[in-house]
């Protein structure tokens, strides 16, 4: 994953999650240990067929920064364990009690609800094993490591995405102001993405200036790809998406469409890549990845 001239998105991306499921699969143990079936039910999720898409902004933000995309594999490969889990438990019967996620059966549905539980808690545990495995990162400074670990645990707890979590959930069949949808939409998808491409820069040893630029890059992906996705979700079909469409409209959740309307959810998406695209804009050709991902986000149909 270098910076060289980009045949296509879709190429880049099939490349990415290549190596990503490729070091997943090195990092992930097997059930050939014991107990067999949480390592079963973990991989289970983890290989199910996801994009990959925080883990691809953490290398591809490594490079942007003249950073190496391998280097950061182990942070990456951590970030998407984190993000399988939260996909594991949002899918239980006690949050959104969905069946299909990627396509496939969700977590519970195959191994019940208490090894569902379980193997997403092994994996966001799995996740810090992995990320202060000093054998894995050997060539970066202890102290950008240190700061990684925290930024990302601060993105995936009570501050960040089991926050944004918890208000969703408070928020389901409520009349819900735009402050507290924009509340749910940072912290339940914004920040687990900003932190994906911090982590990259950073262990990379970015400069002060090119951190600043690549998070508000970040913030404005990161709620541009959640705008996507509630358009999504009223205007994909299960075949494409690979899990029930229409669930928001079901449950009465907040979204942007809904608050919003269609049209003018769009814009916002819009709006919000071109920012992003001006907040890397002094970045050469090694941020391109970056770009691309960019427009990626909002012309995706899955
Ligand atoms: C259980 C603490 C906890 C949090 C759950 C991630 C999440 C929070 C809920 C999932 C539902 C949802 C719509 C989340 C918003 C983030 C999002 C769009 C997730 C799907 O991410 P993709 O499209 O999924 O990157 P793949 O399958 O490609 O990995």
């Amino acid at each position: 994953m270098g910076s060289e001239a980009l045949l296509s998105i879709g190429t880049y991306l099939k490349e990415g999650k290549r190596i990503v499921d490729e070091a997943l699969e090195r990092y992930l143990p097997g059930r050939e240990n014991f107990p067999p079936t949480i390592f079963e039910s973990a991989r289970y999720s983890v290989f199910a067929g996801g994009k990959r898409l925080r883990p691809i902004l953490c290398m591809a933000s490594a490079v942007a920064v003249g950073g190496v995309g391998r280097t950061v594999l182990p942070v990456a490969c951590a970030i998407e364990m984190i993000h399988t889990y939260s996909l594991i438990h949002d899918d239980l019967p006690s949050m959104d009690d969905d069946d299909y996620r990627r396509g496939k059966l969700t977590n519970h549905k195959v191994f019940g609800e208490g090894i569902a539980i379980l193997a997403g808690d092994a994996l966001l545990t799995e996740a810090f094993h992995l990320m202060s495995a000093w054998d894995h990162m050997k060539d970066v400074p202890a102290e950008r490591l240190v700061t990684v670990i925290n930024e990302v645990s601060e993105a995936a707890g009570f501050f960040g995405m089991v926050g944004g979590q918890v208000t969703d959930l408070e928020s389901e069949g409520k009349v819900v102001d735009k402050e507290t949808l924009h509340y749910i939409h940072v912290h339940k998808t914004e920040v687990m993405i900003t932190v994906s491409i911090r982590a990259g820069a950073i262990l990379s040893g970015a400069r002060e200036e090119e951190l600043n630029a690549l998070t508000e890059y970040g913030k404005k992906i990161g709620l541009a790809f959640q705008i996507a996705d509630d358009i999504l979700d009223i205007e994909s079909s299960r075949d494409v998406l690979g899990k029930d469409t229409g669930s928001d409209e079901e449950r009465k959740k907040v979204t942007y469409p809904a608050l919003m309307g269609l049209e003018p959810s769009r814009k916002k998406a819009f709006e919000l890549v071109q920012g992003a695209l001006a907040d890397i804009q002094y970045f050469d050709e090694k941020a391109d990845p970056l770009r691309s991902i960019a427009k990626f986000i909002v012309e995706r149909k899955s």
